[in-house]
């Protein structure tokens, strides 16, 4: 088989294994799918810095440059794997029962596998090895040439006179007469330096890619069919059903002036379709509220579970947050503001009465992701919630649904937990969140930053007024000033926004007399303590990025 139709073979007897493998995943579950749960796997386990450059370059689009990157290394894999089982069949089988393990291995080190998520793996490796044995050794192999050496030609012996036939027309000629008529691929016999093994029978060829076309087709209806299916096992029903309470304390009424509405700035709220979007999992956990539940537990003396009516029965607050990302560089935009509904964290650690020493408390998701938050500051007073709305509807599901964390002040990593199910009280000593081991500080207070929104380096600016604006965050200590300078010039004080409490960021503006030629932007805010932003630029890792936002403008 030349190497092409091997890795053909590969490639297509990849498809069937992930592609079946989907529909089997809609009754264990969509992170028992292979490509998910390597993805996962991955996602766990690539080095930081990768990480990093994965959040860099693709932002919010890397678990989608993930999945992409995951089955083209496969796609090359399982080429390599058809070329390999030409040669010897075992070989290639090896090679996918490997990959079938590693993707039951994947399935079930997840958080909260169970045996049964091996099938999706097992069902998918065995018909990958089906359609391999069927390419390479069965039914849809390539046959040779059927091309027999030629009978010695016998001129002796004509069969046809070659009187009968004239001189111009070889049809009477010896040679012709050895080969049957109408069988134009054997009449020339075989090419020089043709090999038995590198040609094959034209039917069996289409045959064979007859073979890849259906078996392909096939592969990926299952594969987009299954996974359309398991979606619609989500939880979007569900949620909307979910009728959240009124606010016993409703938010603060926006202030008059708190939304500029300029033009590029952020809006003041965050939409929920704009909110950014960040967590390790592939795919969004889907939580039932009707199964969903609390358990607050480990170091204190009165554990407490509850169930999702129980929560919605508790007096809730609404209250704005500005929630950021560690991962959020200068200038970037993993951060946004909304109003959140939810139950005090505070009242719910006094009942559960933590013992001294737990000075941690663990927030779980249902797919095992881990949050470690300060007790001392779940309880000193802040707004720190177990959020359920979102800007007045249910918490959308990729945003936590049912039950998230939110807590002014520190960054998401160590405090936002998404898809919450326990709250573990421990100590920072006795264990290590998520995000700890790969790297980043186990204390993520939320650093003073300030972005210039507009103008941004691509607009067309005339001279004469300028509008310059953008927001500015402290959260939990409160914004006091922020200030813009032109060129490395003096700072200037630019008008800041009224804001409904220190727990958000705030809008500014400047009027700036831009003048012609090429300017720099500088911005810098000052917390309500009275500390400004540092100048001094720290990258992201372990505890967040500083620096001051500078924007490159031409003035016409
Ligand atoms: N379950 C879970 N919760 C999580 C995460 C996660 O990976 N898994 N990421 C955290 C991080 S790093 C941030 S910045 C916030 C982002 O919340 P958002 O996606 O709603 O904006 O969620 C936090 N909660
Ligand atoms: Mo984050």
């Amino acid at each position: 088989m030349s190497r092409g139709f091997a890795a053909l073979a590969g490639i297509t007897a990849a498809a069937v294994a992930i592609g079946v493998a989907e529909p089997v995943a809609v009754l264990t579950g969509p992170r028992s799918a292979p490509l998910i749960a390597v993805g996962g796997l991955v996602v766990d386990l690539v080095p930081e810095p990768l990480k990093q450059f994965a959040i860099a370059v693709f932002g919010t689009y890397d678990k989608i440059a993930l999945l992409v990157g995951t089955a083209l290394l496969l796609a090359a894999f399982a080429a390599l794997l058809g070329v390999l089982a030409a040669r010897r069949l075992w070989l290639g089988l090896v090679g996918i029962a490997a990959f079938a393990a590693l993707g039951v291995a994947a399935a079930l080190t997840r958080a909260g596998a169970d045996a049964a998520d091996a099938l999706p793996s097992l069902v998918g490796g065995a018909l990958g090895a089906l359609t391999l044995w069927a390419f390479v050794a069965g039914p849809l192999q390539l046959e040779p040439w059927p091309w027999t050496p030629p009978t010695p030609a016998v001129p002796s012996t004509p069969s046809t006179p070659p009187s009968s036939a004239g001189p111009s027309s070889p049809a009477g000629s010896p040679e012709a007469a050895a080969s049957p008529a109408g069988s134009p691929e054997r009449a020339g016999g075989p090419p020089a330096g043709w090999e038995p093994l590198e040609r094959s029978d034209p039917e069996s060829r289409r045959r064979f890619l007859r073979g890849v076309g259906v078996l392909a087709g096939t592969a990926a209806v299952a594969g987009v069919g299954g996974h359309l299916l398991a979606g619609r096992r989500g939880v979007s029903a569900a949620r909307k059903a979910v009728t959240l309470p009124a606010p016993a304390a409703p938010a603060p009424a926006l202030p008059a002036g708190a939304d500029l509405s300029l033009p590029q700035l952020a809006s003041y709220v965050t939409p929920n379709s704009g909110f950014y979007r960040i967590d390790t999992a592939l795919v969004v956990p889907q939580v039932d509220p009707a199964s969903w539940r609390l358990r607050i537990h480990g170091r204190v003396r009165n554990p407490i579970e509850l169930s999702f009516d129980e929560l919605l029965a508790r007096p809730m607050i609404e209250r704005y947050v500005t929630l950021a990302c560690v991962s959020n560089e200068v200038g970037g935009d993993l951060i946004g503001n909304a109003r959140w509904l939810g139950v005090p964290l505070k009242e719910l650690l006094d009942e559960a009465d933590p013992e001294p020493g737990a000075d941690q408390v663990v927030g779980r998701s249902v797919d095992g992701w881990t949050c470690g938050t300060p007790t001392a500051l779940l309880r000193d007073g802040r707004d720190a919630l177990l959020a359920v709305g979102m800007n007045g509807e249910p918490l959308p599901v990729a945003h936590g649904f049912p039950v998230r964390m939110v807590v002014p002040g520190l960054y998401g990593y160590v405090s936002a937990c998404k898809w919450v199910t326990e709250l573990e009280l421990t100590s920072f000593a006795d264990f290590d969140a998520y995000w700890v081991p790969r790297g980043w500080s186990a204390q993520g207070p939320i650093k003073t930053e300030s972005r210039i929104d507009t103008p941004r380096p691509r607009n067309r600016l005339t001279a004469g007024p300028v509008t310059v604006a953008g927001v500015a965050w402290a959260q939990h200590r409160g914004i006091r000033k922020v200030e813009v300078r032109v060129d490395g010039g003096p700072w200037r004080a630019a008008t800041l926004a009224p804001t409904v409490s220190v727990d958000t960021w705030v809008q500014w503006s400047w009027r700036w007399d831009a003048t012609p030629g090429e300017h720099t932007l500088q911005v810098r805010a000052t917390d309500a303590d009275g500390v400004p932003q540092t100048p001094q630029r720290a990258p992201v890792a372990p505890d967040g990025a500083t620096g001051w936002h500078t924007v490159k403008v031409t003035v016409r």
